[in-house]
């Protein structure tokens, strides 16, 4: 049975609220009768009900969540509470705790329990290497016995509870093996992005305090090879001269077919190969039973100054809620294959690559190619391969590939789709078209789920089977949450309205914490208003309650779904020394959603400015990694400044955007005179 889409009623136009800002016919597209009937929530009703429930009473409701896991105790129940909150800072500290007293473990809630409940046979991953003829598949079983290899292995080099283990590999099957393995004896788990360059990746370990390191020798991606461990070297060997930090233990995963062991830098004593090691441990590993705000995992995340925060994360909300959005949202039945195709250096991959699917006993398909290699067919290959029934993406990555035509899709018949996903950033409108009608032949709905490394999981997301959906919104909250939108002056507005996107009250998954700087965490996130937490996000709500995201309203660029802060990209390029200042800002990109516009003032105007431009990139990429590089530079001979000396970057944004009639007032800026004189610089 096919989906219907239908123009709705009153055929009004209006303004998209993506980025590219089309102007669209808004339609409602609707799941289809066989869809709705077999999916875990089918009705709006239902939703209403378990909605209304969920917010009422959110203790019952997650309570009732809670108990299909294993509690080694149960959370503390004796003042009829298991979740208390401060979520306004009049009140004091800001604290979160959910299932607090309670004993529990996520590993064994994601494997050992679908073991002993007799599907250690079922797939618990298939694995498809950058090249084509590489693959495994690992049962719950097998992966079972290789996290308690690697966790035997931790404890082995004194890994103990509430120690921090850092792990820096692409993706391969090891990768959510690590997570898994930190997870089972307590460790701390901070998975850094591998595309994360030496000295990205030096800073990240020393904030963290991590003291063993899990990696590989190389990897593949498409043609080129990359020298994993010859990166890590120069960051280990930094750390130790610069700031007299050293990791005790480096264990490296042997990637022969991408870089042999002998062509890697090695320090005895620190460094061990996994092949060597690892396989050598008892299959058996004694679980650590953590509280349940014992903290699970760190994952750096960037935001609108500073340094990145080490966001954290703690042990049962985290897992009731990935279990809870992973099930409702993809509507997951056993014995479907999922695919997400994120990394699990960003959150997607610890949510809803590793934590959601295993503790829903999922079978998950974990890819560690691009969509391109060797060919624009290879996703459309995979999907048919594996015959993958959820398949949850990115929109940059969905418009990469529609430039390569219907014709790679077509050429596949992608029957066993039935759930298509995006997230990262807005999805516009063509993307979601070509998705939802070439890619799911207009068969599968899409789920467009908002939400950040710092909520844990989903907010604002469709449940498929229980309403229809808008292209280009992310529908309606998810059980117990509850946004608001915010005018300027603080104001909660009702209705349809624009404005800040924020929060009221917690749900299980929230963040805890920055570490070590609560108060970083309080100001950015519930000091900008009151009793609220602010996402960084502009939201509009329309006459039906959909939200429709519009993109960051703070000093945060989304690139190609990656998370940068203009500011890191701002220290990186100041640090090259010819540099006087820069400033950087986004701008809509037709692949990457945004793109990165930096503005740079030199100390000595008559330089070679190709040279220069060259340089400040490869700083850029030196200093955090080839997807931070600066898209355009703009030499101009000074930056706009308040009276107070402060860039700004309402003008600069304007300019990246060609919208020069539109540039506001600039007569109470320090120095007029640059606007005209950067405008003119315009190609340079
Ligand atoms: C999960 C993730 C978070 C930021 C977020 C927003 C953007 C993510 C989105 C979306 C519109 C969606 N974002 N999903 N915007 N629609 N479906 O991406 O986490 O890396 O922390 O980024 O990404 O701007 O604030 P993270």
């Amino acid at each position: 049975m096919g989906m219907a889409t239908e123009a709705n009623g009153d055929k009004k136009l209006r303004t998209d609220c993506s980025t590219v800002g089309e102007v669209i016919r808004e339609e409602r597209v609707y799941p289809s009768e066989e869809f709705r009937a077999s999916s875990w929530i089918s009705s709006r009703e239902q939703y209403d009900e378990m909605y209304r429930r969920s917010v009422d009473d959110p203790d019952a409701f997650w309570e009732k969540e809670a108990e299909q896991f294993f509690w080694k105790t149960k959370w503390d129940n004796s003042d009829g509470k298991m979740h208390s909150e401060n979520f306004d800072l009049r009140k004091g500290p800001i604290t979160i705790e959910w299932f607090k007293g309670g004993k529990t473990n996520i590993c064994y809630n994601a494997l050992d329990r679908h073991v002993k409940a007799g599907k250690g046979d079922a797939i618990a991953m298939y694995w498809e290497g950058n090249e084509l003829e590489q693959n495994k598949k690992l049962s719950y079983k097998e992966v079972l016995d290789n996290v308690c290899q690697l966790s035997n292995f931790l404890r082995s080099v004194g890994v103990k509870k509430g120690d921090l283990v850092a792990v820096y590999l692409p993706m391969l099957a090891e990768l959510p093996i690590a997570m898994l393995a930190c997870a089972r004896i307590g460790a701390i788990h901070t998975v850094i992005f591998g595309g994360f360059s030496a000295e990205a990746l030096a800073q990240r370990l020393l904030a963290s305090g991590a003291k063993v390191l899990i990696t590989t020798s190389g990897y593949r991606r498409g043609h080129k090879v990359i020298r994993m461990k010859q990166i890590v070297e120069e960051a280990l060997s930094r750390l130790l001269e610069e700031e007299g930090h050293s990791i005790e233990t480096c264990l490296t995963l042997a990637n022969d077919s991408a870089v042999k062991r002998q062509d890697v830098p090695w320090t005895a004593r620190r460094d061990v190969w996994w092949q060597d090691v690892v396989p050598r441990y008892p299959t058996v590993s004694h679980l650590e039973w953590l509280d349940a705000e014992d903290p699970l995992f760190l994952l750096y995340t960037s935001g609108s100054t500073g340094t990145p925060k080490g966001i954290v994360h703690t042990t049962g909300g985290y897992m009731v809620y990935t279990a809870a959005t992973f099930k409702y949202t993809f509507d997951y039945h056993e014995g479907e294959v999922y695919w997400c195709t994120a990394d699990c250096g960003w959150i997607t991959g610890h949510s809803y690559l590793t934590y959601g699917p295993f503790l829903n006993a999922a079978t998950v398909l974990v890819f560690e190619g691009i969509p391109t290699y060797p060919n624009p067919n290879r996703w459309w290959d995979v999907i048919d391969k594996y015959n993958v029934n959820i398949f949850y993406t990115a929109p940059t990555a969905v418009r990469s590939l529609m430039r390569f035509g219907d014709a790679p899709v077509k050429a596949h018949h992608l029957k066993s789709l039935r759930l298509l996903g995006s997230v990262g950033e807005p999805i516009n409108t063509n993307a979601w078209r070509w998705l939802h009608e070439v890619v799911g032949n207009g068969r599968c709905p899409i789920v467009d789920t908002w939400w950040q490394t710092e909520t844990g999981g989903f907010l604002i997301t469709p449940l498929p089977g229980a309403w229809s959906l808008k292209p280009g919104s992310a529908t309606l909250p998810f059980f117990g949450v509850q946004p608001a939108i915010i005018d300027p002056e603080g104001n909660e507005l009702s209705g349809e309205a624009t404005g800040a996107l924020c929060l009221k009250g917690s749900w299980p998954g929230v963040c805890r914490t920055i570490l070590g700087d609560h108060e970083r965490y309080e100001m950015a996130y519930f000091g900008h208003f009151k009793g609220y937490y602010f996402s960084g996000d502009g939201c509009r709500r329309d006459e039906d309650g959909y939200y429709w995201l519009t993109g960051r309203v703070d000093d945060v660029i989304n690139v190609s779904g990656h998370r940068i802060g203009t500011a890191e990209v701002e220290s990186a390029l100041v640090s090259y020394p010819m540099c006087a200042e820069a400033a950087v800002v986004g701008y809509d990109h037709q692949v990457k959603g945004q793109g990165i516009y930096a503005f740079v003032a030199l100390k000595d105007n008559t330089r070679n400015f190709d040279e220069i431009r060259q340089a400040l990139i490869t700083t850029v990429r030196e200093q955090i990694g080839t997807f931070a590089a600066p898209d355009k530079i703009h030499f101009a001979p000074s930056l706009p400044k308040t009276t107070s000396g402060k860039i700004v970057r309402r003008i600069l944004r304007k300019i990246a955007a060609k919208e020069l009639d539109d540039l506001g007032d600039i007569s109470t800026l320090a120095n007029p005179e640059v606007v005209d004189q950067i405008i003119a610089l315009t190609g340079n």
